[in-house]
């Protein structure tokens, strides 16, 4: 049997799509939550020096984007074309762009910069993402019941994160969807509601971000 160990800090940030997607596939892993400070005694064993890592029966995998993908294949989620499998990842690679985008703002010191930075960032690019995924779902070939396909794939997982984990950052949270992006709206109640992903989001451990 293949053996799973999802490595990475006490957050959701970039480890949180794989683990929706191990969730949902119904996939067991071992969930390595590492401590701060034992990081520096981990980095230089890791490929990249970065985490999430994936182990897969010992070998390693670094890049969220790429762990991602490759536990969405496992699963069955990846998409089941070639152009399937672009659309999923042109999904997740945009959505996951703007969240390495805004991590200079959240370093900023000075508090009243931050919070014109942050104003300034949800307008030109999480708003400007939300409409995007609006657009983008609603011409989708299933009546925008999913971004890709016949069926959930790993981009309405990333999508679903990006509405519970990031944009309320931004003062903006999945049931803000409801007035003025439908079908975004239905997609994010659709996939809280699988009861997969209600059970891992009822029992996973809490963590501000
Ligand atoms: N492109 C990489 C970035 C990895 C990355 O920078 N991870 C951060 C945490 S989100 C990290 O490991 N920081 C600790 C360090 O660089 O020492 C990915 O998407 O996995």
């Amino acid at each position: 049997m293949t053996t799973y160990k999802l490595n990475y800090f006490p957050h959701r940030v970039t480890a949180e799509l794989t683990r929706l997607i191990f969730a949902q596939g119904g996939i067991d892993y071992e969930d390595n939550r590492v401590p701060t400070e034992e990081w520096p005694a981990l980095k230089p064993k890791m490929p990249f020096g970065t985490m999430p890592v994936l182990e897969v029966n010992g070998e390693m995998i670094a890049e969220s984007q790429a762990i991602a993908a490759f536990v969405a294949e496992v699963t069955g989620m990846r998409g089941d074309t070639p152009l399937e499998r672009a659309k999923a990842t042109m999904v997740c690679e945009g959505v996951h762009d703007i969240l390495v985008k805004s991590y200079p703002i959240f370093e900023e010191k000075d508090e009243e910069k931050k919070k014109e930075k942050f104003t300034k960032f949800r307008e030109d690019h999480v708003m400007q993402m939300v409409k995007n995924l609006e657009k983008l779902l609603s011409a989708s070939s299933n009546s925008g019941e999913w971004f890709v396909g016949e069926k959930i794939t790993y981009a309405d997982l990333a999508v679903f994160d990006f509405f519970d984990s990031f944009t309320p950052h931004f003062k903006f949270t999945g049931s803000d969807l409801k007035d003025d992006y439908p079908k975004l709206s239905a997609l994010f109640e659709r996939v809280k509601q699988l009861p997969k992903i209600d059970a891992w989001l009822k029992k996973r451990p809490h963590s501000e971000y």
